[in-house]
């Protein structure tokens, strides 16, 4: 965890370089986090609350207004994020071929849209820099997103609340083509040192949630490295998910277009969680369905059910497995209320136990229910399980990453030693294993 000494000398060597690529000072510094996920995976898209807490690793930015009208990108790691400048205006963000320099123009975007329209946007100059490892679920994306839209707020000179800028923020990744809920984003912008927290939203709100003193957590990468937005995975879920709530709206005679999300038909219903467990499992049969099943189910025809619930990326989606996806989406949303509550409540001896189970738990359902796991994340997290985890699990949109353990304080050198000599077979890369505490937000430090 970086000392103020260290992020002074990180801010110190970004301004120089700055300096050496641009050939002047930077006008201010802009820096959001990534975020390790607690508990509360692939439900944020469907309205339910979930519990990450912000990473001390971030997405850095020197930024210079310019008075070219471009915009241009360079990062400290030319060789993987070349450099890249286009015009303030007049571009388009293509879906399914992300480039890193696309997420920067989906912070922009955001921004523009904020502004009243025909507002010019600032030209700027920006040098990127990213300690958050990408692609492996501790939200390097929205980082970049995020630390970009506040970077051009600053630039431009305007003033927006962390939940505007949060909501906006995810609205705007969603511009790469995934269709996100709005954790990632949430947790970069409103985080607070020290703190985990819970995530509502509509409205967005973000609730301290203190962990217990003697807990610890510890971030793992499994190194598979996916990217979301360059697959489908991730939009088959959300997809999945849709198809299942609009079967089950259907046959309580609810206005199926209407409700697109799980929260949303819990609310209508009316129903305990519990209760919706119970209700997936009378309504679905345990093979996918097929498009002409599920078109037929709700009424329309099959063209009209590709139109409604595809989209670039799940064009040649056949089947879904809704009945697994909303097991999963019920009974996690269940664990993350009953998470909050054990850290609230701290009952002594037993909360680790309690805790960890729970976090095991969302493991098997991400896994099993959810198929967002892959060998090598479920061999990790059994060798955090065995090397004295009280619970491990997948972080993030899984399908590689990371996976987060929580173990006991004074345990922390042994656990660590374990998962490198077995999971890493002692060549652990340096980053790929670290402890974690909640990180602050993002931030702006100006230099003018
Ligand atoms: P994650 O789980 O890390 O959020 P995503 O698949 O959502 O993974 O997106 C990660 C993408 O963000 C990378 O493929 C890259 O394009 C971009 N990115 C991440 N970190 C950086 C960085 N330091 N500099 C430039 N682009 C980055
Ligand atoms: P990552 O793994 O950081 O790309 C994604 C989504 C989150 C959430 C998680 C799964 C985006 C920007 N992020 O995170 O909203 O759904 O997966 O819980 O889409
Ligand atoms: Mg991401």
């Amino acid at each position: 965890m970086a000392g103020d000494g260290e992020k002074d000398k990180r801010y110190a060597d970004i301004t120089l370089a700055f300096k050496g690529k641009f050939g002047k000072d930077p006008d201010f510094l802009a820096i959001s986090p990534g975020r390790v996920n607690l508990i509360g995976e692939h439900i944020d898209y469907h309205g339910y609350s979930v519990l990450p807490m912000a990473l001390t690793k971030d997405i850095l930015m020197a930024v210079s207004r310019n008075d070219s009208d471009r915009i241009n990108l360079a990062s400290t790691m030319p060789e993987r994020y070349a450099d890249f400048s286009c015009p303030t205006s007049g571009w388009v963000i293509e879906k399914g071929k992300p480039l890193w320099y696309q997420y920067v123009l989906c912070g922009i975007k955001g921004c523009e849209e904020a502004l009243p329209a025909g507002t010019i946007l600032k030209g700027i100059d920006v040098l990127v820099d990213g300690q958050v490892p990408p692609n492996a679920g501790l939200s390097s994306s929205s980082a970049l997103v995020c630390c970009s839209a506040l970077a051009q707020f600053q630039a431009n000179r305007v003033s927006i609340s962390r939940s505007e800028l949060a909501t906006l923020c995810a609205k705007a990744e969603r511009y790469i083509g995934t269709e996100g809920g709005g954790m990632d984003q949430a947790i970069s912008l409103l985080a607070q040192s020290g703190k985990a927290k819970l995530i509502d939203f509509d409205p967005l709100k973000a609730t301290d949630v203190t962990l217990p003193p003697d807990s610890v957590f510890v971030v793992a990468n499994c190194c598979v490295e996916l990217n979301k937005a360059a697959t489908s995975h991730y939009n088959t879920r959300v997809a999945e998910g849709r198809v299942g709530v609009a079967i089950i709206a259907q046959q309580k005679n609810l206005n199926w277009r209407e409700i697109k999300r799980a929260k949303a038909l819990q609310e209508v219903l009316n129903f305990s969680p519990q209760q919706m467990l119970q209700l997936v499992d009378e309504t679905f049969h345990e093979d996918p369905y097929t498009i002409p099943e599920s078109a037929n189910l709700l009424g329309v025809s099959e063209a009209d059910f590709r139109e409604i619930f595809l989209n670039h990326a799940t064009q040649n989606l056949t089947e879904f497995k809704s009945k697994q996806r909303l097991r999963h989406v019920y009974s996690e949303a269940s664990r993350v209320g009953e998470f909050q509550a054990i850290c609230h409540g701290q009952t002594g001896d037993g909360t680790l136990v309690a805790l960890g189970d729970l976090m095991f738990a969302s493991h098997k359902s991400c896994r099993d229910d959810y198929e967002c796991s892959c060998k090598e994340l479920d061999d990790l997290v059994g060798v955090m399980m065995k090397s004295g985890a009280y619970g491990a699990r997948l972080t993030g949109a899984g399908w590689g990453g990371c996976a987060v353990a929580l173990i006991g304080k004074g345990k922390e050198e042994d656990f660590l030693r374990a998962v490198k000599e077995v999971f890493y077979s002692g060549n652990c890369k340096e980053g790929s294993v670290f402890l974690t505490t909640p990180g602050e937000g993002a931030r702006i430090i100006s230099q003018e």
